[in-house]
């Protein structure tokens, strides 16, 4: 089969500018865009609350951070490493491995609104999705499979744009978002990323987003070790939820729990055993359930809704580039 052309090469997007740099226009436009981010988290924290999801608050340094690796996706430049009190630790690059841990030891559902710090390599900056601080809805619940968790992404999301549409009309319509935020069709389509990659080739992301007019989910994403692995058919149990004209806004998976294939796969990955000491030894020990979650990305969530070039126009102080305040 061959492969489809994309419509068009992906553009290049100019960085947002800082705030004391907008015009009156831009600084009313930029309200707008806090005004649907302050709703959309009211929204979904409530929504996460009253299915019983506990709220935990993040960490900002820990010894086992995502190590984002191998993720085909990821182009990490730089680790930003400390030592406190004679440890190592690492600024956050999401909360994975304590959302195991919490999950499977004392809080069975839990969420957290947790800052991810990404330095990737600079050019990304200007694909319009990549910012080097972001802030993750990231949920986990023990024993979750992953028809529960699309389906409870699913009803929240809808959830947010049903209401959305009716208390936000000013904002959505300053945003020319009015008519073309459309209310999606539950159950969303799913797709086997080996069958994009028939259609799309490497770049199936964009054109998966390009196609589609709908929300759909892409599962068996080859990626990091925490991510469920079948070893008899080589079918990776993760999902990625892809928004029409945008991209990627959640990531997640059913989660590995077995020591023998944690530790297998991270010797496989090259990834230093070190620092997931505790994850190991508590899958040695059986504390470790399974769970399934997810993150959802705010910035880009938002974006998504708002209909901005460059994601971090969600961002009061755009992190990309190096216009840092
Ligand atoms: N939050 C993602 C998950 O739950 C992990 C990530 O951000 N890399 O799978």
């Amino acid at each position: 089969m061959e492969t489809k052309t994309l419509s068009k090469a992906a553009p290049i997007i100019e960085l947002p500018k800082p705030l004391e740099q907008l015009s009156e226009g831009e600084v009313e436009r930029k309200a707008c865009i806090g005004r649907l981010m302050t709703y959309t988290l009211n929204n979904l924290t409530s929504q996460f609350v009253e299915k019983d999801f506990q709220w935990l608050l993040p960490v900002a340094l820990s010894q086992s951070t995502d190590p984002l690796w191998p993720d085909p996706g990821a182009s990490i430049e730089k680790r930003i490493e400390v030592d406190i009190y004679g440890k190592t630790v690492r600024t956050t690059a999401s909360m994975i491995i304590h959302k195991l841990i919490a999950s499977s030891l004392a809080y069975p559902k839990l969420f957290i609104l947790s800052p991810n710090i990404r330095i990737e390599k600079a050019e990304r900056a200007k694909t319009g999705k990549h910012i080097y601080e972001f802030t993750q809805l990231d949920f986990e619940a023990r024993n979750a499979s992953t028809k529960g968790v699309m389906t409870l992404v699913e009803e929240v999301i809808c959830n947010l744009l049903t209401s959305m549409k009716q208390d936000m009309k000013e904002e959505l319509s300053l945003l020319c978002r009015c008519d073309t935020l459309e209310l999606p069709k539950r159950p969303f389509k799913v797709y086997d990323r080996q069958e994009l990659e028939v259609d799309y080739g490497a770049d199936w992301e964009e054109g998966i987003a390009q196609e589609t007019s709908d929300p759909v989910w892409v599962t068996n994403i080859p990626r990091e070790f925490y991510d469920f692995e079948d070893f008899t058919t080589g079918k990776w149990d993760n999902y990625d939820l892809f928004m029409p004209q945008y991209g990627e806004v959640l990531s997640g998976a059913k989660r590995e729990w077995e020591y023998e294939k944690i530790l297998k796969k991270i010797e496989r990955d090259n990834v230093d055993k070190y620092n997931y000491a505790l994850v190991l030894k508590l899958a040695k020990e059986e504390k470790l359930k399974p769970t399934a979650g997810g993150g959802i990305g705010m910035e880009r969530l938002v974006g998504w809704i708002s209909g901005v070039e460059h994601v971090a126009e969600t961002q009061p102080f755009p992190r990309a580039g190096n216009s840092a305040r």
